[in-house]
């Protein structure tokens, strides 16, 4: 594991840092807005005051604090980076090749490394066709078992988010909205589902972390909802996901690259509206988590 100097060093010095994951940017969000989006969110923590570290792998070295050309080659399609899930990291590095990692690969090299605080877009889950399919995603239960903070608008839209709830209790994953009740739901500032803990501020975010942190070993989720005035369109919401889930029948997909497609076809679906939310509240998630990586490393001094 190779740490960038100043990932390094504000880890030494107690600094606030925060983990990125690396599919958002190239498996989720199509060239050129992935690597403007993985820009933004990198001066989003700095303007917190916290120190961005990117996560993923290139010719099987794992980097924590990746440079901006450093991600610019992994999201280069020629180089075909894989998808890395945290059970696959370790063969990906055996292997020699170039990945991106996933919320669940990012948070267990982010714990190795001892960072305590991870933004994303939105968390994966459990798929609708889950019942037939098994599909849920490794996020769950990486969250179940890495000691870690993790900022997200929800879990993505596309999936069943009553049932990914239920999953997350079972799991033992604390999670609060951040200022609301309601859980977010990703391209939508309210999926409709109430949560009982709302975090009103980034020291109280980081109390109730610390808090948890020395009672279980498990993650705490903490739900950012995107501005009610950048959300997509609720009905433009609802036929683009129509258009996606019969889009990924019709192509058969399964696996990793279920949510990829899915994705995908929301984009072409809405003409890049889509996108540009998506853009809106990963970058808002990344400063939320500097802000409260802050608080951590003050109430830690
Ligand atoms: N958030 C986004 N876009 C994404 C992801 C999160 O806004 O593409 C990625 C994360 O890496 C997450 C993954 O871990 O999607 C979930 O993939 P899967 O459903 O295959 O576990
Ligand atoms: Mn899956």
């Amino acid at each position: 594991m190779r740490l960038h100097e100043e990932v390094a060093s504000a880890l030494i010095e107690g600094r606030g840092v925060v983990a990125l994951e690396t599919t958002i940017v190239v498996q989720g969000l199509p060239a050129p807005t992935n690597i403007d989006v993985a820009r933004e969110c990198d001066s989003a923590v700095r303007s917190s005051g916290s120190v961005p570290a990117t996560i993923g792998i290139l010719d099987g070295e794992i980097i924590v604090g990746m440079t901006m050309e450093e991600l610019e080659r992994l999201a280069d399609p020629s180089r075909g980076a894989a998808k890395l899930s945290a059970r696959d990291v370790g063969l990906a590095l055996a292997s020699g090749v170039d990945g991106a990692t996933t919320v669940a690969g990012t948070i267990a090299i982010a714990e190795k490394a001892g960072i305590k605080v991870m933004a994303t877009g939105g968390l994966g889950g459990v798929h609708r066709d889950a019942v037939r399919s098994f599909d849920e995603s490794a996020d769950l239960t990486a969250l179940s078992r890495t000691s870690i903070l993790v900022v997200a608008s929800g879990v993505k839209s596309i999936l069943d988010i009553g049932a990914t709830l239920e999953r997350l209790d079972s799991l033992g994953v604390a999670i609060a909205g951040y200022r609301t009740r309601q859980f977010p739901g990703f391209y939508r500032s309210d999926s409709g589902f109430e949560l009982d803990w709302s975090l009103e501020d980034p020291a109280q975010a980081a109390t109730a972390f610390i808090a948890h942190q020395r009672l279980s070993g498990s993650g705490l989720l903490v739900a950012n909802p995107v501005d009610q005035d950048r959300q997509l369109d609720g009905q433009l919401h609802d036929n683009a996901l129509e258009s996606a889930l019969a889009m990924a029948q019709r192509l058969g997909v399964s696996g990793k690259d279920v949510t990829p497609v899915l994705l995908a076809e929301f984009a072409r679906f809405s003409e890049g509206r889509s996108v540009q939310v998506n853009k809106d509240l990963v970058v808002a998630n990344a400063l939320l988590a500097g802000e409260i990586a802050m608080e951590i490393a003050r109430a830690k001094r």
